[in-house]
Formats: C-alpha cells, sequence, structure tokens
C-alpha cells in the first residue's frame, strides 16, 4: 500500500470522533491535580490548610495557560483546581474538544512540575455554557465552593494541630452546622472572617491594559506604549458583586472585540 493511501486510511480513526464545540457556546475548562492530598501532603512538604508557596504555583500556572495560544478572558484557582474562560469567539484548533483538554492538561502539568521541580499531574474537563448567566453561575459555584472548603480544612486542620487523628477531626465537623464550625475556629482564637481573602474567595486573573514610558528606537523620542498585562487579584468580591464582576469582565471583553472588529473594517 502506497504511504498517501495507508495514512489516508488510518488517520480516519483518529479523527473520525472529534468533536468541536459550536460557535455562541461559551466554553470553560477546569483544570484540576491528580492526586494532589497526596502531593501535598506526602511527596512534598506544604503547609496545610493553605501554602503560599503552593499559591504561587497554581497562580504562575493559570498565567501561563492565559498565554499558551487561547483567548482566554479570565483564569480562576481555589485549592488545586483552575477555571479557564475562553472568550465568546474563539477559535483556537477549530474548537475541537480534544485539543483544549489535551494542551491544557499538558501545559498545567509541564507548568507546574517545572516550579515543584517533580511530577505533578493535571486532569481537565470542559463546560459548554449556552448563555452568559451559566458562566456566571459557573464561577459563583466555584467562588462558594472556594468559601466553604476554606471553612471545613481551616477546622480539620485546626483538630489535627490540637491531637485529633484523622477519623476523629472528619468525624468532629460532619455534619456541623456553618455556625458551629465558625465557633469552633473562634475557640481556638481563630475569627475567619479575618482570614486572607485568598484562601477563602480564589484568586482570579485576568488582562488590564498599562501603559509603559519607553523610547522609539528610530527617532530616540520618548513614548508612551500601551501593553496588555495580567493582573491578579488576591481580594475578589463574593455573592452578587462576585456575579457582577464576572458579568462586567465578559461584557467588557465583547465589546472591545467589537470595536477591534469595527477598527479592522475601516
Ligand atoms: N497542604 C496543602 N494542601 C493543599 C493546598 N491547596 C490544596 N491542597 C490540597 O489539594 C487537595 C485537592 O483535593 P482534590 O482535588 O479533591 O483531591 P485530589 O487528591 O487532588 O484527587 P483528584 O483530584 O480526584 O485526583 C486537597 O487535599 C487539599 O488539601 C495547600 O495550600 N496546602
Ligand atoms: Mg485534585
Amino acid at each position: 500500500m502506497k504511504f498517501d493511501e495507508l495514512d489516508a486510511k488510518m488517520r480516519v480513526y483518529e479523527t473520525a470522533r472529534d468533536r468541536c464545540i459550536v460557535p455562541g457556546m461559551y466554553i470553560v475548562a477546569r483544570i484540576d491535580g491528580r492526586g494532589f492530598t497526596r502531593l501535598t501532603k506526602e511527596l512534598h512538604a506544604f503547609e496545610a490548610p493553605f501554602d503560599e508557596r503552593f499559591r504561587d504555583y497554581m497562580s504562575d500556572t493559570v498565567k501561563h495557560l492565559m498565554q499558551c495560544g487561547f483567548n482566554i478572558i479570565y483564569g480562576y484557582t481555589q485549592s488545586d483546581e483552575i477555571s479557564l474562560l475562553f472568550h465568546i469567539d474563539e477559535t483556537a484548533f477549530s474548537r475541537k474538544t480534544r485539543k483544549y483538554i489535551s494542551i491544557l492538561s499538558g501545559e498545567a502539568s509541564a507548568k507546574f512540575s517545572t516550579l515543584l521541580g517533580g511530577v505533578a499531574t493535571f486532569d481537565c474537563r470542559l463546560s459548554e455554557l449556552p448563555g452568559r448567566q451559566l458562566v456566571v453561575d459557573y464561577f459563583r459555584w466555584r467562588n462558594e465552593d472556594a468559601h466553604r472548603n476554606a471553612l471545613n480544612t481551616h477546622c480539620y486542620w485546626r483538630l489535627r494541630k490540637d491531637n485529633y487523628n484523622r477519623n476523629e477531626a472528619t468525624a468532629r465537623i460532619t455534619g456541623m452546622s456553618i455556625a458551629a464550625k465558625n465557633e469552633l475556629l473562634f475557640n481556638y482564637g481563630i475569627n475567619f472572617n479575618d482570614l486572607p481573602d485568598w484562601q477563602k474567595r480564589g484568586i482570579g486573573i485576568y488582562w488590564t491594559s498599562a501603559q509603559h514610558e519607553g523610547v522609539n528606537p528610530h527617532t530616540g523620542q520618548a513614548v508612551t506604549v500601551k501593553r496588555r498585562e495580567l493582573h491578579t487579584e488576591y481580594h475578589l468580591p463574593m455573592r452578587e458583586a462576585y456575579s457582577d464582576f464576572i458579568e462586567t469582565l465578559i461584557s467588557r471583553n465583547e465589546k472591545q472585540n467589537t470595536l477591534n472588529i469595527s477598527a479592522g473594517d475601516n
């Protein structure tokens, strides 16, 4: 069989089941550390429940993903997970799901492993959301999950430090109300409200435009250059205010694209 014939015959087995996400659908990817309970507690020495070095590795991984060939307008991280919102007009890889899933999990694993100096892997899944409100709801969901996890994990690790074993600490907080968990921490001298926002709300990363003073290399004259930069927000809002924040971020990006398109048409 000639190579061209063999190539065409075999390629169909790789591509016949390819799926593309239809235009007009919002895409959100969630990338999650694989087996990070063991990685953070047994394989590497990270502080529990929250470690600033771990937080910084996660946010550097988000920044890397936002610059690896896709048009991602918002990155969010809490615990060992990352959520990425693509621009509504994203066309990379003809919106083939296998490309998004494999590239994002591969890039996240490579970046985090390099920062860690050891092997770390991430999985990836996609949500296809037919409407802006669902995107807002998605990010509200992860934001509130962060808040709930922070309360649980602070209670759990406070009890562990007080010589409760794994089972005892878990049993003690299972079924406890939110008020009772706050009270438990309070009795150890911790006011949950005073803990850092990034632990309770996660971290948001988005593009801003910043002005820099530079020199035109041809004329030697001082010039002001506008550059897109990634901003890392450690004090995200909560609840309705966070919904408004996501809504505004989406509107601003969609408006900007419309302006770019009409500027290009002239
Ligand atoms: N020590 C420490 N652990 C952290 C930190 N942030 C996240 N983790 C841990 O990361 C784990 C994330 O949980 P999961 O994603 O549900 O569990 P997993 O072990 O990664 O399992 P899979 O995701 O199903 O592969 C939890 O055990 C968290 O305690 C941190 O700052 N410090
Ligand atoms: Mg995980």
